[in-house]
């Protein structure tokens, strides 16, 4: 025994060392794997060698930390799939795949929801194919008082989620992939008895590599940060930080053909929206019922992050229909590094309702071709379509916005609608946008229509100054000249004009020899806690050559 003891310290310290090294969450797995076949003849008991083979069964199961349930590739399962199990941040629970072929497929055969999680944290739910329901592809929400937290939704095709009816209080919350804290009464369903304090929400959730597509209820990939309880609650609750979702990140998935938005959070803090793509959102056809979609975006929402997407083609029924924006009552907000181009209206928003939108950043984004669509349908008469342009600043109803910085992106304009121009008034009339301590820096425009500016009010309600301003027909004239900014010259851009699908990679870049290069300023001069980040759109560190170039490409 004595003798022993040296050698099992030397296997526990090895044992010790590998552990370490495996993802988190699998070092102490030690649960069962359960497995199903819905092809199967018979239903069984679970395991490898006789499968469930009924969604019926796999609900009524309770599983543990550290579970897997796995389903067989190339098979479809029928119905609605309910999962309120969880795991822990050492021992998730792994909803999978299996054996070889297709992704198991869930087929919601026409019932509200194909998959339902329902209070669980720290649940992987992972290569899957879900379609085929009525009002939710994967509803996650709670029946609870408490936090949802660690969800991971990675390598899934969510799509066909159509037929529904669910237009109570103008939800917005049915789609492809969504985020419900509860309590969501569903169709044909009643609410529980509980008492809540309305204290549930997401936190710390991974969307990675999501397929959503083809419904015609509301939304792609979409977070209602806060509680729904069947009233208008949320309203209030919006704006109290302590119950809003947080660390949300949704990333490198692609949405296209929805009735409403492609990805939104709402309600949140903290959340990241990256490496996505999203087209053809807003779909729904006239007349509007909710209106205001947009492909990529949200609403107040603190210390969010939306980089390198790719947001293009996208529509609306009533107003909105952008690529990209920061909506009323966000704080402390970043959009960067995206491609926009070709939407039904603006490139890029910012808006202010009902008290400050305050420091946000819009910078190092290539936005092209926008404003696609200049009337619609409002009350049965048409109408110029509001923000038909590539960038939207709106302010209303004691809105405001306070440190809005929109600096060195590449606008290419050459939308023909009534407004159209670099930026756009909303529909309470030019100059209606109260802002304070913004600036409009750095940024390449080029266009290919004499309204440059747009609503020149409007732009000059920021401090605008070191841009490059160029007409493809003709001269510019400025009627309120900036200091340091070019004006008629040709920029010397590679690829000029490019605004069609797939991120630019050399499109938009600077000649050798371009009048940009070197002839920016440091955008945050003289502005209180703002630092202009560490690259590009392109990925090329800032500033190069000493100096900053102006637009999306720092080239020199
Ligand atoms: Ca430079």
């Amino acid at each position: 025994m004595v003798l022993c003891k040296p050698r099992t310290l030397v296997v526990l310290t090895a044992l010790a060392g590998v552990l370490l090294l495996l993802p988190v969450g699998s070092a102490l797995a030690v649960g069962t794997s359960y497995y199903v076949n819905c092809a199967a003849a018979t239903n069984g008991n679970g395991t490898a060698a006789s499968p469930w083979n009924n969604l019926t069964t796999v609900n009524s199961q309770t599983f543990a930390p550290g579970d897997s349930l796995l389903f067989n590739r190339g098979t479809t399962c029928t119905g609605s799939f309910v999962f309120s199990s969880s795991g822990t941040s050492t021992n998730r629970i792994t909803i999978d795949a299996y054996g070889t072929g297709a992704l198991p497929a869930i087929d919601g055969t026409g019932q509200n929801r194909a998959v339902k999680l329902l209070d669980t944290s720290y649940v992987t739910m992972q290569n899957v194919e879900v379609k085929n329901s009525s009002v939710w592809g994967i509803l996650l929400t709670t029946d609870h008082d408490a936090p949802a937290v660690g969800i991971t939704l990675a390598n899934l095709v969510v799509h066909h989620v159509t037929g529904g009816d669910y237009t109570a209080m103008n939800a917005k919350w049915t789609g492809l992939v969504v985020f419900a804290p509860g309590m969501v009464v569903e169709p044909n369903m009643t609410k529980g008895s509980g008492t809540y304090d309305r204290n549930s929400y997401f936190s710390n959730v991974l969307v990675d590599n999501v397929q959503a597509y083809d419904t015609t209820l509301w939304a792609g990939i979409f977070v209602w940060g806060v509680q729904i309880d069947q009233d208008h609650g949320w309203a209030r609750d919006c704006a109290n930080q302590a119950v809003q979702s947080r660390g949300i990140v949704i990333q490198n998935s692609t949405v296209h053909n929805t009735y409403g938005d492609g990805i939104a959070q709402f309600c949140s803090q903290n959340g990241t929206l990256q490496n996505n793509v999203v087209y053809q959102s807003g779909m729904q056809p006239a007349p509007v019922t909710t209106g205001t979609p947009v492909g990529l975006w949200w609403w107040t929402s603190e210390n969010m992050l939306g980089q390198l997407n790719e947001s293009y083609d996208n529509h609306s029924p009533g107003v909105d229909g952008g690529g990209y924006d920061i909506d009323y009552g966000s704080t402390n907000s970043t959009m960067q590094y995206n491609y926009g181009h070709e939407n039904s209206t603006y490139c890029t928003s910012v808006f202010g309702y009902s008290g400050p939108t305050t420091t946000n950043i819009v910078r190092y984004n290539v936005c092209a071709g926008d404003g696609t669509v200049h009337t619609y349908l409002k009350n049965g008469v048409v109408t110029p379509m509001p923000g038909d342009s590539e960038l939207y600043v709106c302010t209303w109803g004691g809105g405001k916005l306070v440190n809005t910085w929109i600096y060195n992106n590449t606008f290419y304009i050459n939308s023909t609608g009534a407004s159209a121009g670099l930026i756009n008034f909303c529909n309470n009339g030019p100059g209606s946008d109260s802002e304070s301590g913004g600036i409009f820096k750095n940024n390449l425009v080029t266009s290919a229509i004499a309204g440059v500016l747009g609503d020149v009010t409007t732009a000059n309600n920021r401090t605008r100054d070191y841009n490059l301003y160029y007409y493809t027909g003709g001269t510019f004239t400025d009627p309120n000249p900036e200091a340091h900014s070019i004006y008629n010259q040709n920029p010397l851009v590679n690829g000029f004009g490019y605004d069609t699908t797939g991120r630019p990679t050399t499109q938009w870049t600077l000649q050798t020899g371009s009048p940009a290069i070197n002839h920016g300023t440091n955008a945050c001069t003289g502005l209180t806690g703002c630092t202009v980040g560490t690259r590009d759109f392109f990925g090329n560190a800032i500033p190069l050559g000493g100096a900053f170039d102006i637009g999306a490409d720092e080239a020199q």
